[in-house]
Formats: C-alpha cells, sequence, structure tokens
C-alpha cells in the first residue's frame, strides 16, 4: 500500500513510518517539522537523541533497504503544495499525526491556543479537501483522542467507540439516534480533536470520504523493534512539562531521582497505550477502512486504564523514588472513573501490550541511559490552565 504519513517525524509518526515501511508498504512522510522548532522556542530537547529527519531515513535505507519518502511541507498553510503531492504521488492511505499535541502547550498562552487551533483544525481541514479536490479514492486514518470524550461525564458507564444511541423526545413518542459522543474537550488541544470529529463527519457524508479516526490513549514507551534497530532510528522521549506525558515522565523522574509529579490528588483516571501497540493499530486500521458513503469509523485505541497516582506507586515501588502530590496546574476531575470499550481492535486481532508486559523496565532503562541529558529546571508544569493558579516548586537543584 501506498501511503503518506503526515507528521511522520514525531513520536507516533517516525515509529509508525517504520513499522509500515517493514511491513512492505511504501512510505513517504510529510511534516513540517514543527515540533523541532517547540523545542528550540522551549529550550528542551528530546531525552533520546533524535536525528535530523534527512539522517533518519537515509540510515533506514543503509539498515533495510527500504526507502522513506520525506517531503517538508505544512499542512495548514500550503495547500497547493499538499494537492500537488496527492495528485503526484497517488496514495492509497494517508495517517494524520500532524497536529500540535501538548494540552499544557495548548494552555500556555494567546499565541499557543492561537497557533494550535490554526495549525489543527487548518491541517486536518486541508486534508480532507485535498483528498475530495484530487477525486482520488483515499482512506484517511486519523490520529484522534480519548480526550474527546472528556473524563467523567458519564460516570462509571462504559465510553463507546465514538457514537452514542440517545432517545429523542418527540410529540409521537421517542426516537433513538445515533450521535457522535457529546464532546467534553479539557483543553484548547482537546477542544480542536472534536472539531476535527466534525469535520470528518461533514467530509464522509457529503463528499463519500472514507475515514477512520483513531481515539488513541496516552502513550508510554519510546521503542519499536524498528526504532531499536540503531541508535541513528532512536524515538524521541519527551519529558518536559508541556510535551512530557505522565507515565513516561514518571519513568525518566525516577532515572535522575526526582520526585514524581503527581498533579493533585492523582486521582485522575487515564487510558494508556504502549507505542508499538500505536504503530499496529494504525496498520490495522489501514487494513479495515471503511466503505464509501459510511459516516466515519471510529476506534477507542486504548489497551488499559490507570489511576495516575497508583502508577506513580507502582514506579516508587519500583525504584525508591519519593511521590509528590503537587498543586495541579490544569482544570480537571480530582478524580473520575474510566470505563473503555475498546472490542474493535481486539476483535481485529490487536494482542495488547501491557503494563506488566517488562516494556516498563525497557523504558526505564532507556531513561537510564541518556539521564545526563536531561534539564531538571523543565520538569515541573509551568503551563496552567487559568491565569493565578499556583505552579510547583522546583524539587531539584540542577
Ligand atoms: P508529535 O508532536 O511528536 O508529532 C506530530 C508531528 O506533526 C511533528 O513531527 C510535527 O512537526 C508535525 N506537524 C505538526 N503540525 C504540522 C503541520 N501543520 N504540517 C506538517 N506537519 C506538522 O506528536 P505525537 O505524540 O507523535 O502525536 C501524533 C498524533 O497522535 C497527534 O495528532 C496527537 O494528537 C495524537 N495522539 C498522541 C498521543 C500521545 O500520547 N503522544 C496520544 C493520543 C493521540
Ligand atoms: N499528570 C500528572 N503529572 C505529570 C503529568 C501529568 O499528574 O507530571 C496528569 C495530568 O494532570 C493529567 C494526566 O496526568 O491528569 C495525563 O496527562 P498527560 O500529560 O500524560 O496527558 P494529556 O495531557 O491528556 O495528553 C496526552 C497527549 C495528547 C493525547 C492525550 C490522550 O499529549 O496528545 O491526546 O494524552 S488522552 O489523555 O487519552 O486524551
Amino acid at each position: 500500500m501506498k501511503v503518506l504519513v503526515l507528521g511522520g517525524d514525531g513520536f507516533c509518526g517516525w515509529p509508525t513510518s517504520l513499522h509500515l515501511s517493514d511491513h512492505g508498504h511504501d512510505v513517504t512522510i510529510v511534516d513540517n517539522l514543527s515540533r523541532r522548532k517547540i523545542d528550540v522556542e522551549l529550550e528542551v530537547e528530546s531525552l533520546t537523541p533524535i536525528r535530523p529527519i534527512h539522517e533518519r531515513v537515509r540510515v533506514w535505507k543503509e539498515l533495510t533497504g527500504n526507502e522513506i519518502g520525506f517531503v517538508q511541507l505544512d499542512l495548514a498553510e500550503e495547500y497547493d503544495r499538499l494537492e500537488a503531492l496527492l495528485l503526484e504521488t497517488r496514495p492509497d492511505a494517508i495517517v494524520h499525526f500532524g497536529e500540535q499535541r501538548a494540552a499544557p502547550y495548548s494552555m500556555r498562552n494567546a499565541t499557543t491556543k492561537r497557533y494550535t487551533v490554526d495549525n489543527n483544525v487548518r491541517a486536518t481541514h486541508n486534508v480532507l479537501v485535498a483528498v475530495m479536490a484530487t477525486g482520488l479514492d483515499i482512506a484517511l486514518v486519523h490520529l484522534g483522542t480519548m480526550g474527546v470524550y472528556g473524563y467523567g461525564w458519564s460516570g462509571s458507564a462504559p465510553i463507546p467507540e465514538g457514537y452514542l444511541t440517545v432517545k429523542v423526545p418527540t410529540p409521537d413518542g421517542d426516537i433513538d439516534r445515533e450521535i457522535l459522543h457529546p464532546a467534553n474537550p479539557g483543553s484548547v488541544y482537546h477542544m480542536t480533536k472534536t472539531l476535527d470529529q466534525l469535520l470528518f463527519a461533514f467530509y464522509a457524508a457529503n463528499d463519500q470520504l472514507r475515514i477512520t479516526d483513531l481515539h488513541q490513549g496516552i502513550v508510554w514507551g519510546t521503542q519499536t523493534p524498528q526504532t531499536a534497530l540503531d541508535e541513528r532510528l532512536i524515538n524521541r522521549f519527551d519529558y518536559d512539562g508541556d510535551y512530557g506525558t505522565v507515565l513516561n515522565r514518571f519513568l525518566m523522574q525516577a532515572a535522575i531521582g526526582h520526585p514524581l509529579t503527581v498533579h493533585g490528588t492523582g486521582g485522575q483516571t487515564r487510558a494508556f497505550i504502549h507505542i508499538r501497540d500505536t504503530v499496529r493499530c494504525v496498520e490495522i486500521a489501514l487494513e479495515n477502512p471503511p466503505e464509501r458513503g459510511e459516516k466515519p469509523q471510529v476506534f477507542n485505541q486504548v489497551t488499559e486504564v490507570h489511576r495516575i497516582l497508583e502508577l506513580a506507586e507502582l514506579i516508587s515501588k519500583l525504584t525508591g523514588v519519593e511521590v509528590a502530590l503537587l498543586p495541579n496546574p490544569r482544570r480537571e476531575a480530582v478524580e473520575n472513573e474510566l470505563n473503555v470499550n475498546r472490542d474493535k481492535f481486539l476483535a481485529l486481532g490487536l494482542n495488547p501490550t501491557k503494563l506488566s508486559g517488562g516494556l516498563l523496565e525497557e523504558a526505564r532503562e532507556i531513561a537510564m541511559r541518556y539521564k545526563d541529558r536531561a534539564d531538571t529546571t523543565k520538569i515541573i508544569a509551568r503551563s496552567v490552565w487559568r491565569r493565578g493558579m499556583a505552579t510547583s516548586p522546583d524539587l531539584m537543584k540542577s
């Protein structure tokens, strides 16, 4: 299959590109390298020493003989080039990872809020218009998020895969209707993903585009068998207060002896998936696209659910590093239940990687190996959801 991977230089996109290439697909990465530029802006680097994209694809070719194309293109700004690229490459499918994905960064200030909305909504809309305008039958797989459902809205009721059947009262009695699960975003970033959903619903109905939206949980781990082949293929590992996600942050903090930064009580319950399963799920989704005329297909891309405090206590027990309960810089429920329906990927053959499966140790080893690259002043989360919210003091001297 010929596949364009939009955002293919990023944390999920790079290992997915290698996985698909390794499995015989013809992959071209499209990326504007904005994520690398944000690292420069935030004066922070991936814990792992990621190489420039041209070196990454060159090394992959040297090691495997497989060619991965790279096109530097801004999906939000360069519509004409995007449409021309689709006409030139005529892909069978597009995987769309190309958005600003950090909730804290999206809440940092007016500039980052506007950037996140402008970048994400325009990028997704441009992709849809380009597929429609070329008339090519390209299946689109988009990386959405569990956060579109919000946390706690429906108590402990299972979160369905995208759609909810509701009863609509009419003078002639109730009628059943299937609707997109109500959107309940907790950050400007998550809000852009809820807007993406409406764009998908419209273009699937109006232009019969074939769209799959993957509502992914928090990704943990860093390496896949392909990125582990050579240090020059290593995946990124974000640990800073804006881009680092919770479990990887705890693993990195444990590696340098930094107290584990639990926000609030740690009663927040979230969904998780290992990066190895991310890449498999994307491949499964590519192999199982919806038919033309179907509504967007939604898969919950989640393998397990954990309470943040329990994760911190687990890592603390493994490593002896203490847990710190910090003022929560976010506006979010102090605690919530989370029950996620995730039958579709299991039915399509996903064999989930669990926290208990030894990979916690692998991710910890990576964090240990590169711990000298850590800038401890970047660990505490400083982006607050509302002006005036408290942030935490540094817990460690650099
Ligand atoms: P990332 O920031 O590491 O990668 C995103 C990539 O997209 C970057 O390489 C960036 O340069 C590129 N990009 C952004 N805007 C672009 C534009 N306008 N034009 C071209 N390229 C652009 O993020 P990630 O962690 O790999 O996440 C990928 C996708 O998966 C995101 O859409 C995110 O919302 C979703 N997701 C991620 C997680 C997670 O835990 N990392 C969880 C759920 C969903
Ligand atoms: N948290 C801590 N301590 C930390 C970091 C985070 O307690 O040091 C807490 C947060 O307050 C939050 C939870 O852990 O309650 C998750 O935070 P996170 O930064 O790991 O994840 P989140 O902001 O939700 O975003 C990440 C990705 C995003 C993706 C989302 C999937 O950055 O791209 O969409 O996970 S989900 O959470 O399922 O919506």
